[in-house]
């Protein structure tokens, strides 16, 4: 990522979400002013997260896309503020190259692409210019359409055929292997059932020797569960986070991260004990 490594596998890391907008599925609203934003990002950082990831524009079900200049406004000077204050990497959450150049101008680390570089692959290019981590997440339909699509028959083949073809697309505009980070995308046109799969089977996505992410935060797979509205879900999110651990996850994007912190050092001291499953690998 740019002048700096993560270090992956020893622990798993832990990604705080901010999100800087009116109408995001949990936290909608909260941080859309530039100094709440600001405010929550050190939190999120003193909490012990170890990447920040803003994002201004939501993806949930159903959400309208907002336009480049709109989402330059929202995130730009909170960005411009955390530059100077803020140790942790700072991942920028979007799928437009035009907002993704400036965020990486203003000393951004990471691409979180939702889209998976089906939006714009020019998005590569620029984790190629800058050296910075991306972020290759599967998603079905953009978040206006997705939930209206019919169910995968076989979402692990379609998200592992994603998969297989980003990591290709990426390397072939010049990005380095170790700059790519892998994401099922946890309730972007999933099915309920999905969902639990996908936390249950991400040991195969092992196979293609990339970091996974996952991000199960107070998503709604949890709230059907659970009947509990999305600030309610955290213990919900903390079962999703113990299991996306136990089957190889690397890094954990989460919006409470005070919480999760101490759920994921004692999930890896757990995972740890005995060296590495001797018929498995950590994955499993
Ligand atoms: N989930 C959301 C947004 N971005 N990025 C990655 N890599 N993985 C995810 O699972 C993921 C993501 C949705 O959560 P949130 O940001 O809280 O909501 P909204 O999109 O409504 O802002």
């Amino acid at each position: 990522m740019r002048e700096r490594a993560l270090e992956l596998g020893a622990r798993t890391l832990i990604m705080g979400v901010l999100n800087v907008t009116p109408d995001s599925f949990s936290d909608g609203g909260e941080f859309f002013s530039p100094e709440r934003a600001v405010e929550r990002a050190l939190e999120i950082e003193a909490e012990g997260a170890d990447l920040l990831d803003i994002g201004g524009e939501s993806t949930r079900p159903g959400a309208k896309s907002v336009s480049v200049e709109e989402e330059c406004r929202r995130v730009l000077p909170v960005l411009e503020r955390l530059r100077d204050l803020l140790h942790i990497p700072i991942s920028v959450d979007t799928t437009k190259y035009e907002v993704a150049r400036a965020a990486l101008e203003m000393g951004a680390a990471m691409i979180n692409d939702v889209s998976g570089l089906r939006r714009d692959e020019r998005l590569a290019d620029l984790a190629a210019e800058f050296g910075a981590a991306l972020v290759i997440m599967h998603s079905r339909g953009t978040p206006e359409t997705m939930q209206q699509l019919p169910p995968s028959p076989d979402i692990l083949r379609e998200i592992a055929d994603h998969f297989a073809w980003a990591l290709a697309r990426a390397q072939a505009h010049g990005v380095a292997v170790e700059q790519l980070v892998l994401d099922p995308g946890l309730g972007f046109g999933k099915t309920f059932a999905d969902n639990l799969l996908i936390l249950n089977r991400l040991g195969i996505f092992a196979d293609f020797g990339r970091p996974l992410l996952v991000g199960p935060s107070r998503k709604s797979f949890i709230g059907h569960i659970t009947a509990k509205a999305p600030r309610e879900r955290i213990f919900g999110t903390a079962a999703a986070v113990v299991a996306a651990i136990f089957r190889g996850a690397h890094i954990v994007r989460v919006h409470d991260v005070r919480e999760m912190r101490d759920v994921v050092r004692v999930a890896d001291a757990i995972l740890q004990a005995g060296g590495p499953l001797p018929f498995l690998g950590l994955a499993g």
